[in-house]
């Protein structure tokens, strides 16, 4: 692919466009005296390290998060905390642990693709959180961490003891940070999945074709787009925690979150108002808009029109795609590729309005064209052109592009009983903050060390919590053991 080239290019093309500006001087901010050598400019801001980029520690380190996070939502945000540098503790139920670790399970007796790629860089304890021991653990934590993460059902926090009450009591400073599956109101004690939440945030309702049933897509908008809504609410709530010193709940609706992602459908209902939706093929096609914003296929939501393309080899490999945007800065480079100059000057095609009515022919036609190259050089010859088009790239070759392995973006790690396995790194990339990602722990991998370690529990102290059940599974009948 050739963006890098692209990138330079539109940079070149930019420069030389840019009007020059007017340099303003800035006075140099006056220096406060330093207290104690560390807080010198003035700002409560320690001086700018001198450390080179990439070595003065990760952006997240020193915070302590206590996971209750469990299936796909809350671990999203949490692992992305421990890539950003927290220390993730997940605490998961004896014996059992997060229900995913067995899920979808396609290495026998190893934990599964769906609970190692969503928990990478984390620590494991196992705790029975109802146990009276297991509360005493608990509390310590408390009093350790500063974020206690969690996607329980509705009111299962609270049946553990952990009400916000008890855990503000207990720690003034920790942010309690939940993932539900709506926010107040009548829907609240609802349990809910992924496909239930895009669903209840408008997004399926959108998703699709006219003429088929609401469809629901495979990125996990309303799981991992919910973890990464409540994973900036941390961030957010924390940096306030360094003014006000103390926590505070923040909770992320994956209705809400979802909405959030399909805000331009939202955007569309308002519009439906004040006329038809011109850019929609519905349009073009004639057929009248009814009272709520439909399903658009594969049109674009933005205002360049957009569609997906056929491209060499569709007949056998069902990721043979482009996605083709005509946007009307290249317009006139688009007809010479395909073939259609005389439409540069047609005044049915020549603007953006008289294309709208025609944008299904216009597409039939540019396919003609896309149907003759492969999607990778349907990609290299536009984008020498800069239009807009993006390959259908199959999992299979997201897995093997080397860029996204270079970048970080897929990594591959290493387990002890699954082997190598490839996870998605940090999509987020901090210039001054690498990327810690790990492999998943196993269960309760962490548990002593955390006791020790980090609660400073004595030797005979472990030994009595053992002993106790709190921390290791229900013993498990005679019979059943020699099963
Ligand atoms: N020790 C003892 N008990 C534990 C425990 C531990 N370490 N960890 C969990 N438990 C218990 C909880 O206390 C709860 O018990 P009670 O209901 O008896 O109080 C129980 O395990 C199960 O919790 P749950 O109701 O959250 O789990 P579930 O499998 O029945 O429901 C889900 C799963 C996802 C539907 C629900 O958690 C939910 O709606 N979460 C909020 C929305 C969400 O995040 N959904 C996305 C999930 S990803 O698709």
């Amino acid at each position: 692919m050739a963006t890098r080239k692209k990138t330079a290019k539109m940079k070149t093309k930019a420069a030389a466009k840019k009007p020059a500006k007017k340099v303003v001087k800035l006075k140099a901010a006056k220096k406060a005296p330093a207290k104690n050598g560390k807080h010198a400019t003035g700002n409560g801001l320690p001086r700018p390290s001198t450390k080179p980029y990439g070595q003065a520690g990760l952006a997240l380190h020193g915070v302590k998060v206590l996971d209750f996070t469990h299936v796909q939502s809350g671990p999203t945000c949490t692992q992305l905390l421990a890539y950003m540098g927290a220390d993730v503790i997940k605490v998961e139920r004896p014996g059992v642990g997060d229900i995913t670790r067995g899920q979808l399970r396609d290495v026998k007796g190893a934990d599964s693709l769906y609970f190692t790629m969503l928990n990478g860089s984390k620590r494991s304890i196992t705790i029975d959180s109802k146990h009276p021991k297991g509360k005493d653990i608990l509390e310590r934590l408390i009093k350790h961490c500063d974020v206690l993460v969690e996607n329980f059902a509705p009111g299962a926090l609270d049946r553990m003891g952990l009400t916000w009450d008890y855990v503000h009591k207990t720690n003034p400073r920790m942010i309690v940070a939940s993932v539900k599956g709506f926010g107040p109101g009548p829907y609240e004690d609802c349990k809910v999945y992924e496909n239930v939440a895009q669903c209840a945030g408008g997004a399926a309702s959108t998703t699709g074709f006219r003429e088929g049933p609401p469809l629901v897509t495979g990125a996990q908008i309303g799981d991992s787009g919910t973890g990464l809504h409540l994973a900036l609410g941390i961030v957010s709530a924390l940096y306030q925690r360094v003014r006000t010193g103390r926590g505070q709940r923040v909770l992320a609706a994956m209705q809400d979150g979802v909405l959030n992602l399909a805000r331009v459908k939202l955007r569309d209902q308002q519009r439906l108002k004040h006329g038809p939706l011109t850019e929609y093929s519905q349009h073009g096609e004639g057929i009248a808009f009814g009272q709520a914003t439909p399903r658009a296929g594969n049109d674009s939501g933005g205002g360049q029109p957009g569609w997906i393309l056929k491209c060499k080899g569709w007949e056998t490999d069902p990721d043979a795609y482009t996605y083709f945007i005509t946007q009307a800065p290249v317009w006139t480079a688009i007809c010479d590729l395909i073939g259609k100059p005389e439409w540069k000057t047609d005044p049915d095609y020549a603007t953006p309005p008289a294309r709208l009515p025609r944008l299904r022919h216009i597409f039939d036609t540019i396919e003609q064209w896309t149907m003759t190259r492969t999607k990778f050089e349907v990609m290299e010859t536009c984008n020498k052109y800069d239009i807009p088009v993006g390959p259908i790239l199959s999992m299979k070759e997201i897995a093997e592009e080397p860029s996204l392995r270079a970048t970080g973006t897929v990594v591959e790690v290493d387990h002890p009983t699954r082997g190598k396995y490839l996870t998605v790194g940090n999509p987020i990339k901090l210039s001054d903050s690498p990327a810690d990602v790990r492999r998943s722990p196993l269960l309760g991998e962490h548990t002593e060390e955390i006791l020790r370690d980090v609660l400073g529990y004595s030797a005979k102290e472990l030994a009595d919590i053992k002993a106790s059940g709190a921390i290791t599974p229900p013993e498990k009948p005679a019979k059943a053991e020699a099963a």
